[in-house]
């Protein structure tokens, strides 16, 4: 299903990278949009660049206040809300365990866990209103995974996938569609401060074994159809070779 004309589709963390691609995808596929994320200016620069299909609404996901906010824009300016992306996230502070500052720590729990319930807590209620909806959780492979330097990324991306699974243990029932989606090493802005870091593998990887924030675009489309429903609560890899045929990436 590569139409959404008629839904509406909240994407965190939309001012570039995957959020970015997805919001300009799902522009593409008919939806309207409400991007958010701190950074007002691009965030209005991509909306503006999408047209009227799309809203921008600066909002930071590690206050619950703003999100709800956020969601309630969605609701007003579009008449509801089908599809919520829990994208929004940040790999800093990336530091040894031993010596990590407690405050930037903790700072990224607010917003990789704390960000991802805020948006399920804020939406669920609407989309359960209504009948239905889909909420999917950008995860990682990090989330099952420890890498070193990366404690704060590794546990809130863990809390997160038990998180997107409890959201769909109680929404299921409701017509909730619930799942994450852990895309591989993406092209992005924190691929560059992986990069910079130089700790663990993965700043040593080329650039060239990252793939674009489009392939995640399309596949975050691909799971707003019935055809993914047989993976409803589950969270989809897309290194996987197989996933990546279905959805007609190669
Ligand atoms: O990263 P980047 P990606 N409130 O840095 C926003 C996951 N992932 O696109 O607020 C609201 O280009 C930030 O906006 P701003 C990753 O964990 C990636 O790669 O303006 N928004 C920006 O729009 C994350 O969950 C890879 O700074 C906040 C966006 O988040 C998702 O993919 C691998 C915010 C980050 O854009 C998108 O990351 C993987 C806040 N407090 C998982 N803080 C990869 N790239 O390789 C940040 O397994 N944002």
């Amino acid at each position: 299903m590569k139409d959404l004309t008629g839904k509406t589709a909240l994407i965190t963390g939309a001012s570039r990278g995957i959020g970015e691609a997805t919001a300009r995808r799902f522009a593409e596929a008919g939806a309207n949009v409400v991007l958010t994320a701190r950074s007002a200016d691009d965030i209005a620069r991509i909306a503006d660049e999408i047209g009227d299909k799309a809203s921008a609404f600066p909002c930071d996901v590690s206050r619950y206040d703003a999100v709800k906010r956020a969601v309630d824009h969605a609701v007003e300016r579009f008449g509801g809300l089908d599809i919520l992306i829990g994208n929004a996230g940040v790999v800093e502070p990336i530091s040894l365990l031993s010596e990590s500052d407690p405050d930037a720590w903790g700072h990224a729990i607010d917003i990789n866990l704390k960000g991802v319930y805020h948006g399920m807590r804020a939406a669920m209620p609407v989309m359960q209103a209504a009948g239905g909806g889909t909420i999917i959780t950008i995860s990682s492979g990090a989330a099952h995974n420890a890498l070193e330097g990366w404690s704060a990324y590794c546990a809130s991306k863990a809390g997160a996938a038990m998180l997107t699974k409890a959201a769909h243990t109680e929404g299921a029932g409701e017509g909730l569609r619930v799942m994450g989606l852990s895309p591989g090493t993406v092209a992005t802005q924190m691929q560059r401060e992986i990069k910079a870091s130089g700790i663990n593998p993965v700043s040593e990887l080329d650039w060239s074994a990252h793939i674009p924030p489009e392939w995640p675009a399309e596949t975050l489309l691909w799971m707003c159809g019935a055809e993914a429903d047989a993976y409803l609560g589950q969270e989809l890899a897309l290194r996987d070779e197989g996933l990546r045929k279905k959805v007609g990436l190669s």
